[in-house]
This record gives structure tokens, sequence and C-alpha cells, in this order.
């Protein structure tokens, strides 16, 4: 039996899906041997908004923009809702706050799970803080994630700084409204090197179910082990109702933060495949973008990823679900497999390229952006500053 999904359902999956996209994205960035600054990047969080309207305009699939306390600060509650209406004015909205426990001198021994309760206590607040900034700007997500960890066997008692650690996301749990959510990321090393306390989806996922419903699970593609199968996790999280959402980027290595789809395109198929096997368009999870554009210019970077992931999901929407079925009932395990390659070697930019015609931009965003003038234009008129992010 074939059920290709038809083509209107497709597209009306596509025309809905929403990228979100990470304000430090726009800003430098670079390794800890050099940042190269490059001519007009944001000096502020307005201007990061600017270059996020642009990468929005042309793709239609950007609407939010996730924003990094302090980085993106504002000074007050005020500062922020201003920030929010200058959003609007942008046909964008703010996403996703970032909470920051990772760059005072104080946080040497880690955050909420420092053995000093003064430090515990700093970081508490500062995670606090970035809830009443949620309410100020509207936002649905706190991700949170911990740089906390130890380098030596013996440094810290690691049950202890579990325990730490649940008491400060409960505290935290507690506080959020009733529409918001936090999103508790791990990794499995980096910055430290012998434990991270939040090492793998297994822990986070054990803190979210002893929190409650409004904690999930989110899940950035360059934080795990070489070789680890995360469409598998997806697939389990959804399952259980806790996938939160999203931090693409691509790897070769460790936590490369490259752009999403341009290391391994067929595992960010089969991770979106896993999305549409499971309800996970519809099911709330946040698809937020966390990447540094060392090398390459920032928002043209950010418009390939953002098609990127929407070529993933146009491939694993088309995936022929009846054919699969049958030959995974049948045990024909070549039959099945050709059916999921089929999909994946499907050239969906026509595709794509229709939904946006369709929605009255340009086919090719990418195109639409050289042509726009805006790369020359903030080289211009961005004299000076500070620009800020993971290069301040
Ligand atoms: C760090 O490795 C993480 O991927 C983060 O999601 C981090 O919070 C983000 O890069 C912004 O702080
Ligand atoms: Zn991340
Ligand atoms: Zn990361």
């Amino acid at each position: 039996m074939t059920t290709r999904p038809d083509i209107s359902t497709v597209k009306a999956a596509l025309r809905t899906q929403a990228i979100e996209t990470p304000s430090w994205a726009y800003g430098n960035s670079g390794t800890r041997f050099k940042v190269f600054a490059q001519p007009g990047v944001p000096r502020t969080p307005r201007e990061k908004l600017d270059d996020a309207a642009r990468v929005h305009q042309h793709t239609g699939a950007a609407p939010t923009v996730a924003l990094h306390i302090p980085w993106d600060k504002c000074g007050s509650s005020g500062g922020y809702t201003e920030l929010a209406t200058y959003a609007e004015e942008r046909g964008l909205r703010l996403g996703a706050i970032n909470s920051n426990v990772f760059q005072d001198d104080d946080y040497k021994l880690g955050s909420v799970c420092n053995p000093d309760p003064a430090v515990r206590r700093k970081a508490l607040d500062h995670l606090l803080e970035c809830v009443d900034i949620m309410d100020a700007t509207g936002s649905r997500d706190l991700k949170l994630w911990f740089s906390d960890g130890t380098n030596y066997p013996g440094q810290d008692d690691i049950r202890a700084r579990q325990d730490r650690l649940g008491e400060a996301l409960a505290t935290v749990y507690e506080r959020l409204g009733d529409h918001q959510r936090m999103l508790i990321e791990y990794k499995l090393f980096e910055p430290a090197f012998y434990t991270m306390d939040v090492p793998d989806w297994g822990t986070a996922y054990a803190h979210c179910l002893k929190l409650g419903e409004k904690a999930q699970v989110v899940v950035d593609t360059g934080h795990h082990a070489p070789g680890t199968n995360i469409e598998f996790i997806v697939s389990l999280l959804l399952r259980e109702g806790k996938l939160g959402g999203f931090d693409f980027n691509s790897r070769f290595y460790a936590d490369d933060d490259l752009m999403a789809g341009a290391a391994d395109p067929f595992q960010l198929f089969r991770i979106m495949y896993e999305v549409v096997r499971g309800g996970g368009l519809d099911s709330g999870a946040a698809f937020m973008l966390d990447q540094c554009h060392n090398v390459e210019a920032k928002i043209p970077a950010i418009i390939r990823s953002v098609m990127n992931v929407q070529e993933a999901t146009a491939k694993a929407l088309l995936v022929d679900a009846g054919a699969l079925g049958e030959a995974q009932a049948a045990g024909d395990v070549l039959a099945a497999n050709a059916v999921l390659m089929d999909a994946y070697s499907t050239d969906v930019r026509p595709l794509l390229a229709e939904v946006r015609e369709e929605a009255g931009i340009d086919p090719d965003p990418m195109a639409a952006y050289r042509r726009s003038g805006w790369a020359q234009k903030i080289v211009d008129e961005r004299v000076g500053g500070t620009q800020s992010g993971w290069g301040a």
C-alpha cells in the first residue's frame, strides 16, 4: 500500500514549522584560541533582532529569537518589555530565555552544584531573575544549561552535587508561571572533563520527572559521544512526553556548534523522521538553533541552517508511512530501509521553493539576502561599539 502523504498536508506542515534563532549566533564568537571579529555584527540586542528579522523575512520560518542573559541584558523589566515590542514591530517574538551561570569567577567549582552555599544562592538568584525576565518578555521557555562538573576524581561529592542541583531546580520550578516551561539541557563533557552534573538525557529526564510536567529535556545535537544514536533519544523522550525541544547545530568532533545539517544531513533527517513519527511537530517542542559562526558570514549562515532544518523536515514528512509499516510488519528489512532512503534521497528544494512562493516570499532565501544589500548596510552603519556574545 502506498500512502505517500498528500502534498498539501506536507506543505501545510512546512508552512507552520517555526525555527528559533539564537541572539548569540548574530554576534562575534570564536574558539579558545581566537575570536575573529566580523565587521557589521550587532552591538546591541536590538541590532541582533534587526538581523533576526532579515532571517525571518527571507525564510518565513524563523519568527522567534532566543535571548541570553546577561549578553542581552536590558537593565530593567521595562527594558525587556520594550525589547519585546521592538521585536513585534519587526514581525518577531522573543523566545527562550537562556541563563548564564558559567561566566563568573565565582563559578569555577560550579554554580547550583557548587560546594559553597553563597555561590549556589547567587546562581539561583540569577535563574529566578531569568523567570522575571520571561514574565516581561512573554517567553514560554527557560533554557538551563549548567557547566557544572568536576575535573578530578574525588574533587567533590558527585552524589551531593545532584542533591544541590535538585534543590535549585525545584525552587526555580516553583517560581514558573502556568504557561512557562523549564528546559533542561545535558552535555557529555566540557567545560568539566571528569564529571558533568547533567551529562546525559537520563540525568536530565530523572530531574524532569521529579519536578513535574513543566520540566522537559532539551536535546543539543552536539552534546553526545560520537556514535550516539540521537534519534533514539528523541523518539524515547517524545514517547514519554518529555521532549522540550532542540538546540540544533552540527559537529564533526565535539560541541562544534556548526551550521545545522552541514556535517551530517542524514542524521538530521533521521532525527526529524522521529519527530514527525512521534507527533513532535505539534507537541510544543521548540526547534532552536544553537550555533556559532566563527569563520562564515553570520546572517546567511543562519538562513542556511534554517533551510537545512526545513529540508530535513520535508524529507521526513515525505516518508511513505504505509509502505514502511508494511515492510516492517513483513520483516522485510531491505524494503523498509529503502522506503526511508527514498524519502531521504528526494530533492525537496523545489517543494520548499513552492512553499515560499505561496507564502509570498522569494523561493531562494540565500539569493534574496545577497541581493538585499543588508550585509553592506550593517558594515557601513555599525561602526564601533562592543559586540556581545561568546566573543565578549
Ligand atoms: C553549551 O554548550 C550549550 O550548548 C548552551 O546551550 C549554551 O547555553 C548556549 O550556547 C548559550 O549559552
Ligand atoms: Zn546548547
Ligand atoms: Zn553546546
